[in-house]
This record gives structure tokens, C-alpha cells and sequence, in this order.
């Protein structure tokens, strides 16, 4: 067998077992597919600082990043595998059948799987051996050298067919005609329209509704969770007098409520963008709670997403009417896209996400802080998260060079009191008030702008600072995101020409 030969071998038995795999993970669930349950388990396992690197270097690129370091171990390591395979087919054999076990107990460790998932590592593991063998006997008869090879390029070929199809087929759980059947989804008490002039877009702020392409997308999940709306129940248990279990139709059945929010992660870096605004549908969160009723003792909301994510909330923050927490089954004016959640996301403002704000949420038990811990809480995050107030600079730009009249514009946010006060300064001098945009409502970020005159030529820093409506101040000292979100004053260094 000629070298080339023989890494192809390698490569097509891994191609064909990974296509396998993902077909089965079709029919058993998308995330069995023996590729993503590692790359899911590999995110699990991860020890936190690695993560918290991840995200640092990689923002939300951090899942790709994954994905093609371990495509690429993979497809070295099937390329060695054949090289080292040009006598006997052992070596090649031995890392099928180690890749088919890496993915069983990957898909044996996920929450979200059942028995059945193992069927997809499974069919992987043995198409791999019964590929690369077949490929392997074909490519190395010696009686018939031309038959052999026609025989190996036929066989290439099907595999490379049946990779494609694995991936066509593999993803077709329909859970968008799901999606589009919902239709509209329409509140009862609609949110107040925003007023003109609630940000400064113009001027260089986002605008005050993120439109759903642009919104922040944080999750663990490598395949988002694909869940069909007619398929998806939401069970309410633990400490309550009754259980509940409500379906989408009895959800969007009742008389639902729009809230204009803005989100935002605990990994947001003072001046980063891991934040957003929408108005969300659904019902309220206190409603279904109060029909379940909350027994005394019960001071955690512990809630479960599709694919196994948990989450822990104050019970007695879902419960304040005034907050507002929802159940949402709709963003800016559809049913929620798929990788925020739908069919339903808890939104709970004031809260970081990490604690609150559930996608493709299935379960919510009523239980104690004692009892249950949430996903990042095992992973050295904290287990309250309020929204910390804050402010950032969007114009000037880090490193700009500014010319003529210098506009400063941003956003500050203090959910849910709302803010009072944004204050900035250039080089240390005295504060100027800026001037704010129409208030939205206390859960929703403010705009601000304050015109800079009289800068001389030369650098510039410009720093900012807002105060809530309880009268605090964000205070000067960095503080990173772990545990319980960043702290500090943003700033900017820019150039005046
Ligand atoms: N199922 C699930 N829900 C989740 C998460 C997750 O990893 N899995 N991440 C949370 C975090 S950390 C944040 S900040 C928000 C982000 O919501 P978004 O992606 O819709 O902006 O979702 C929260 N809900
Ligand atoms: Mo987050």
C-alpha cells in the first residue's frame, strides 16, 4: 500500500464512522452524535479556569475553536493510524474501536441522553471497523491489483456519499416548521412602544432593541437543543402544594404579557459586549408559581434546560411582582430562535444569566439553596449573581483619533432600580453629568452622550461611572468577572487631532 493509500484508508474509516454516528443521532437525538456528545462532555470536564480562558480569548468563537482543535486531532490521528496500518490492519482497528468507546461514554455521561443515545457511538464504532477493514483488505489484494483498486475507489466514493448524507440526514429533527407553526405570538398587555430618542445610535450607541440576529449568544451547548414545540412540557415540582406540568398550547393560551429587558452575562468585561435588550412574551413566572404554591422552606428556583444546564434563582426574586420574571416564548415579535431558547427561556431581570435565564427550559423545582447547585456554581461561580450597575464608553472608540467636536456616547444599565446618573471625565479632571436618554423602564440599559469641548490636541483618557437609583455609585476599582461579575470603571484612551 503506497503511503497515500493508507492515510486515506485511515481517513475515509474515521469519515464514515463519524457519518454513521451522526445519522443514527438523528433518529436518537442530534446531540448522541458521537462528534458533538465529546465535544459536549470535553466543555463539562473542562476545568473552569480553561473555560474562563476560553471565553477570554475566544468570546463566542470559543465553541469553533473546539470543534476544529478537535477535528484536527482527529483527523491526525486517522491519518497515523492508517500510515501506521500499511502491514496490518491492528492499528487502525485499535483506534476505531477506541474513538467508537470515547464516544459511548461521552453520550453514557450526558443528562439529556437516554439508553437509546449509545445507539449512535455505537453504529459509529462498528462502521468504523467494518469501513476501515474492508477498505484496508481492498486496498492490500494482492491476486487482483486492479480489481482492488477499482474496488477501493468505488468504496471511497460510497463513503464519502454516505458522510454527506449522515450530515443531511443526521440534522433533521424539523424543529423550525415547529418553530414557524407557532405564528404570532400575541400579548395581551403589549410593552409600552420606546419612546424616540431612548439610545444614541446615531451617535454611535446599539440601538435600544437588539435586533434577535445581534443579540449575545452565551451556552454550553455545542448542537443547540432541538426541541419541537409540540413535543416540549415544562414540569413544576418539589416543594410545592400541587405539580404542574404545562405544554406550549396551555402557555400561549393564556393572556400574555411583552416586557422590553435587557440581559446580560457574569463574563461580560468591563466595556464588553456580552449584553443586550428585547422584548420578550410570555407568561409570567410568578403565575405558574403561585399556581403550583410555593411551600415555605423553599428559597431556590432550580431550573433545567432540554440538554441537562441548570440554573439556581432567589425564590423570592421570581416571586416579587414588581421584578417580573418571565417564562418567555417570544423575542422582538417571533417565537424565541432557537439558540435563545425556544420553545421557552426563563428571563429573570436583575439577575446575571448564569442564575436566571434558562433556554429551552423543562423543569422547575421548588427546592433550597442547601439542596441543589447550578451549573456554574460547582465551577467556582458565585450562587447569587445580582446584575451589578455599570456603564461603557461606545464613542470615542479604544484608540481612536478624533477630530472637531468629540461626542461621547454609551450605555449604562443598574437592573432593575434603573439608573440615575452617568458621569464622565477625561484625564482625571472634574466629572460632567451626561445627559441621558428617555428611561425605557429600571430593567432596560440607558443611553448616554455628553459632548467633550475644549480638548487640546493630543491623547485623551475618557472615563466613565453611573449611579443606580438606590444612589450607588459603580466604584473605580477593577474587579474581573469571577465570581460574581466585573466591577470598575470602563475607559478609553483616544487622540484628539
Ligand atoms: N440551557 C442553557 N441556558 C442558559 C445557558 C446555558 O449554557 N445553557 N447560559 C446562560 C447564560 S450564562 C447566559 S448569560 C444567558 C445568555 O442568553 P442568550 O444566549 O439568549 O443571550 O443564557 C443562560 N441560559
Ligand atoms: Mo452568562
Amino acid at each position: 500500500m503506497t503511503r497515500l493509500t493508507a492515510a486515506l484508508v485511515g481517513l475515509l474509516g474515521v469519515v464514515a464512522a463519524l457519518a454513521a454516528g451522526h445519522l443514527v443521532a438523528g433518529v436518537v437525538g442530534p446531540s448522541a452524535s458521537p462528534f458533538v456528545a465529546v465535544g459536549n462532555t470535553a466543555i463539562d470536564l473542562a476545568p473552569s479556569p480553561l473555560k474562563d480562558f476560553a471565553v477570554r480569548a475566544f468570546g463566542t468563537h470559543d465553541k469553533l475553536v473546539l470543534l476544529l482543535g478537535m477535528a484536527a486531532v482527529l483527523l491526525g490521528a486517522a491519518v497515523a493510524a492508517g500510515l501506521l496500518s500499511r502491514r496490518t490492519p491492528l492499528p487502525g482497528t485499535v483506534l476505531a474501536v477506541v474513538l467508537g468507546l470515547l464516544g459511548v461514554s461521552a453520550v453514557l455521561y450526558r443528562p439529556d441522553l437516554g439508553q437509546l443515545g449509545v445507539l449512535a457511538p455505537v453504529a459509529a464504532l462498528a462502521t468504523g471497523v467494518a469501513v476501515f477493514r474492508w477498505l484496508h483488505a481492498t486496498a492490500t489484494n494482492p491476486t487482483e491489483p486492479t480489481a482492488g483498486r477499482r474496488a477501493f475507489l468505488i468504496t471511497s466514493a460510497a463513503t464519502g456519499l454516505a458522510a454527506l448524507v449522515g450530515q443531511f440526514a443526521g440534522s433533521r429533527v424539523d424543529v423550525e416548521a415547529s418553530r414557524r407553526a407557532v405564528g404570532e405570538l400575541k400579548p395581551a398587555s403589549p410593552a409600552p412602544p420606546i419612546p424616540p430618542g431612548a439610545d444614541f445610535a446615531a451617535e454611535g450607541t446599539p440601538t435600544f432593541i437588539t435586533p434577535n440576529a445581534d443579540f449575545y449568544r452565551i451556552d454550553t451547548a455545542l448542537s443547540v437543543p432541538r426541541v419541537r414545540a409540540e413535543d416540549w412540557a415544562l414540569r413544576v415540582h418539589g416543594l410545592v402544594d400541587r405539580e404542574l406540568v404545562l405544554r406550549y398550547d396551555d402557555l400561549r393560551r393564556r393572556d400574555l404579557v411583552e416586557r422590553t429587558v435587557t440581559m446580560v452575562c457574569v463574563s461580560n468585561e468591563v466595556g464588553g459586549p456580552y449584553i443586550s435588550t428585547a422584548h420578550f412574551v410570555g407568561v409570567p413566572l410568578r403565575d405558574v408559581l403561585l399556581e403550583a404554591g410555593v411551600r415555605d422552606g423553599a428559597d431556590q428556583l432550580f431550573s433545567t434546560s432540554a440538554d441537562g444546564w441548570t440554573a439556581g434563582s432567589p425564590v423570592d426574586v421570581v416571586l416579587d411582582p414588581d421584578r417580573g420574571a418571565l417564562i418567555a416564548l417570544g423575542m422582538n415579535g417571533e417565537p424565541l430562535p432557537l439558540e435563545h431558547g425556544f420553545p421557552a427561556r426563563l428571563v429573570v431581570p436583575g439577575l446575571y444569566g448564569y442564575v436566571s435565564a434558562t433556554k429551552w427550559v423543562v423543569d422547575l423545582e421548588l427546592t433550597t439553596f442547601e439542596a441543589r447547585r447550578g451549573y456554574w456554581i460547582d465551577r467556582a461561580w458565585a450562587r447569587e449573581a445580582p446584575v451589578k450597575v455599570m456603564s461603557r464608553i461606545d464613542r470615542p472608540e479604544r484608540g481612536s483619533t478624533v477630530s472637531g467636536r468629540v461626542v461621547a456616547t454609551g450605555v449604562a444599565w443598574a437592573q432593575p432600580i434603573g439608573v440615575d446618573r452617568v458621569e464622565v471625565r477625561v484625564d482625571s479632571g472634574p466629572w460632567r453629568t451626561a445627559t441621558l436618554a428617555a428611561e425605557v423602564n429600571g430593567s432596560a440599559w440607558r443611553m448616554w452622550r455628553v459632548e467633550l469641548d475644549g480638548l487640546a490636541p493630543g491623547g485623551h483618557t475618557v472615563e466613565v461611572r453611573a449611579t443606580d437609583r438606590a444612589g450607588f455609585t459603580q466604584p473605580q476599582a477593577r474587579v474581573a468577572p469571577l465570581p460574581d461579575g466585573a466591577t470598575g470603571w470602563h475607559s478609553v484612551f483616544c487622540t484628539v487631532r
